[in-house]
């Protein structure tokens, strides 16, 4: 051979040996019958059937990207989570999804977009697990699980069904205020990139002298609010069904890297009880006039994951991880969450699933966990069990003993919160319709909704939707029922 061409590095099996061919399966003669020898065959193909995990049972359809978040504001006087003190600078991992969308649906479909954040601090994952917007459709995790199933595919004919959603929306009035959300602009984002990001639950903030606070998330983002109007929605959703993980993915390869402002409000713990509106009541905001916005830092992403399935699709985010200075609240979602996550990760990538790139902490690990299949980090314990005397672990509960509670006290029962004196299902959806829209946001929801209540939503349930939007507010939701009735 006329000297050595570089040789191209060499296939190997999936324990590295050279494999004999790229092409040829092992026969008797050029035409024979296949070996059952043929080692490399038989793995290529069983490997093959066993490449996919269960897709998340929603938010199927993302992308993310790895990047940084940056203290640019003093908040200790609130927390003392590290990952939120003056100078910190953290790594960490977004995930940003549609929500009823199966793996391969389009990104341009009309719905909420998950905003889901770790941070890998040095004592332990952070993880902000939130949405687009700033409320949700339910407030009782009893009911999560039956909204989803409304917003998906219908048991007989498996198709989607608007008639579905919105018999289950206009039998559950306290979802109106997302509703108005959803079938307005930041329904459907222009890109990833042109979205903000909210924590939508209360959670706690407790400061280093062990003083409590209530605290809301706003991620604003720094490439402004953009959206796409309905009509181009659609027709990405035929042309182009990756629309936003594209976008992403080459903003951050081409170095221009998205950002978003985190702001904070913060209410001081003992105003819950007497707050106009439920504090923790997940269909609510707090109006900004009640509790201003308070500047935190900045994240922004900068790193494309090096291989997708790894570390996007196998990314576990919790709302349970909470590191100190940073607790949950009284809002029975959030509570249900806690327990969800954990569970459903477990199911989907396995026990061992935070031993994963993605999930895995970047800070000693020193728990008890041991075994379970596919684990490879030895415990980090000296024995197996606690307490022991050969070097613990033990828990520090001097430096950590705090669970960011709160008192509560009670009979057992099945009830809805308790009203604070503003609260209803519409007063906040009809100021959010009068107040934060203007005319040509309320022109292209009137359009949405009317749109969407055109594709199959049949009386009874369209006779309950037109009242529903009346119930938001009359001029909207007459002018919906004059599309709706021919105009
Ligand atoms: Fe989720 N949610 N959720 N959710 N959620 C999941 O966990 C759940 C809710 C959100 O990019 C699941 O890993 C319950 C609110 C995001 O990987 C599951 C309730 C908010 C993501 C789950 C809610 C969210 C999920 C399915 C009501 C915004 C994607 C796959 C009590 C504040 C995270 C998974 C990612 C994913 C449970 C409601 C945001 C099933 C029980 C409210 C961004 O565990």
């Amino acid at each position: 051979m006329t000297g050595s061409s570089p040789r191209t590095a060499y296939t190997t099996n999936n324990v590295g040996i050279p494999v004999e061919s790229d092409e040829h399966s092992l026969t008797i003669s050029p035409d024979g019958p296949i070996l059952l020898q043929d080692h490399y065959l038989i793995e290529k193909m069983a490997q093959f059937n066993r490449e996919r995990v269960p897709e998340r049972v929603v938010h199927a359809k993302g992308a993310g990207a790895y990047g940084v978040f940056e203290v640019t504001n003093d908040v200790s006087q609130f927390t003392k989570a590290v990952v939120f003190q003056p100078g910190a600078r953290t790594e960490m991992l977004a995930r940003f999804s549609t929500v009823a969308g199966e793996l391969g649906s389009p990104d341009t479909w009309r719905d909420p977009r998950g905003f889901a954040l770790k941070f890998y601090t040095e004592l332990g994952n952070y993880d902000m697990v939130g949405n687009n917007t700033p409320v949700f459709f339910v407030r009782d995790p009893q009911k999560f699980q039956d909204f989803i199933r409304s917003q998906k595919r219908h048991p007989a004919t498996g198709l989607r069904s608007n008639d579905m959603q919105w018999d289950f929306w206009t039998l559950s009035p306290e979802s109106a205020h997302m509703v108005t959300w959803l079938m307005g602009d930041r329904g459907i984002p222009k890109t990833y990139r042109n979205m903000n990001g909210y924590s939508s639950h209360t959670y706690m903030w407790v400061n280093g002298a062990g003083e409590r606070f209530w605290v809301k998330y706003h991620f604003k983002t720094d490439q402004g609010i953009d959206f796409l109007p309905q009509a181009d929605a659609d027709a990405l959703a035929g042309s182009d069904g990756d629309h936003h993980r594209r976008d992403l993915y080459e903003a951050i390869e081409s170095g221009n890297a998205p950002s978003w402002s985190l702001k904070v409000q913060i209410m001081p713990f003992e105003d819950a009880a007497g707050y106009r509106f439920n504090p923790f009541d997940l269909t609510k905001v707090w109006p900004h006039g009640d509790y201003p916005l308070i500047d935190v830092g900045r994240m922004t992403l900068n790193q494309n994951p090096e291989d997708y399935f790894i570390h996007i699709e196998q990314a576990a985010f919790e709302p349970s991880n909470l590191i100190p200075g940073v607790g949950p609240s009284p809002d029975k979602m959030l509570l249900g969450r806690l327990f969800s996550y954990p569970d459903t990760h477990r199911y989907r990538i396995g026990p061992n699933y935070t031993q994963l790139p993605p999930n895995r902490a970047r800070t000693t690990v020193r728990s008890y966990a041991k075994d379970g299949p596919m684990r490879y980090e030895p415990s980090a314990a000296a024995r197996p069990y606690a307490p022991n005397s050969y070097g613990g672990p033990a828990a520090d509960t001097e430096r950590f003993g705090d669970p960011a509670g709160w008192a509560a006290a009670g009979e057992m029962v099945r009830e809805a919160y308790k009203l604070h004196r503003e609260d209803d299902d519409w007063g906040q959806a009809g100021t959010q319709v009068r107040e934060v829209l203007d005319d040509a946001a309320r022109d292209r929801l009137v359009s949405n909704v009317s749109g969407h209540l055109a594709q199959g939503v049949s009386r009874p349930v369209l006779d309950r939707a037109l009242q529903y939007w009346r119930n938001i507010d009359k001029v909207i939701g007459d002018r919906i029922a004059k599309n709706m009735n021919g105009g």
